[in-house]
């Protein structure tokens, strides 16, 4: 099938492999010990178990993936929680404007809630139909479409609602803030 090329931002190359990219090991899953904060700004702290977070409403979004490395993957299934049917449960206040995914091992992704409350952000725990091995992010990992994979945090394991931007793990280490594909939001100001 020929590449539909208005689905790819500039500077990418379309892959039909699904490159396996992180910093450190793949953490142990223990589903006792496993759970989801939601915390920061918003009404209710929610801290969910393992089982209470898998028993939340399931959605499916298809959607294509951009890393910063400049492979794109199209056209992959995700199945999970939306992000906003997550930060529904904690009631997120008013004066939240952006979020940090935390994620294990100290990983951290900064991103505009804008991204985070849209249809198509989701916690996800199958891809294509079949469960996320551990590379990819297993026993839960976000995905945020519309922003380059990094923002996507493998192995998450809370949200932090906070109002002003705060840089993520890479976006200490020089990446964009933002991470837009389509504009070639890589990487940010030198400091
Ligand atoms: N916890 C965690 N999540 C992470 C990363 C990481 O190092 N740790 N790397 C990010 C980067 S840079 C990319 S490109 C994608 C890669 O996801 P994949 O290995 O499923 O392709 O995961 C993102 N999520
Ligand atoms: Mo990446």
């Amino acid at each position: 099938m020929a590449t539909d090329k208005t689905r790819v931002p500039p500077g990418q190359s379309v892959t039909d492999k699904w490159p396996v990219l992180h910093y450190a090991s793949v953490p142990r899953f223990d589903p006792a010990r496993w759970n989801f904060r939601i915390f920061g700004l918003v009404e209710q702290p929610a801290p969910l178990t393992y089982d209470q977070f898998m028993a939340l409403p399931q959605s499916k979004i298809t959607c294509d993936i951009h890393c910063v490395t400049a492979w794109s993957r199209l056209g992959v299934t995700f199945e999970g929680v939306l992000a906003k049917d997550v930060l529904g449960l904690a009631r997120v206040r008013p004066e939240a404007r952006f979020a940090t995914v935390h994620a294990e091992q100290g990983y951290a992704a900064n991103l505009s809630l804008e991204y985070l409350l849209a249809d198509d952000a989701i916690f996800a725990h199958k891809a294509d139909g079949q469960n996320l091995t551990p590379e990819h992010g297993w026993p839960l990992r976000l995905v945020v479409p519309r922003l380059y994979f990094w923002k996507s945090a493998k192995w998450a394991r809370g949200v932090e609602l906070i109002a002003e931007d705060r840089p993520g793990f890479w976006e200490q280490r020089g990446y964009h803030m933002k991470g837009d594909p389509w504009k070639e939001e890589r990487y940010g100001d030198p400091w």
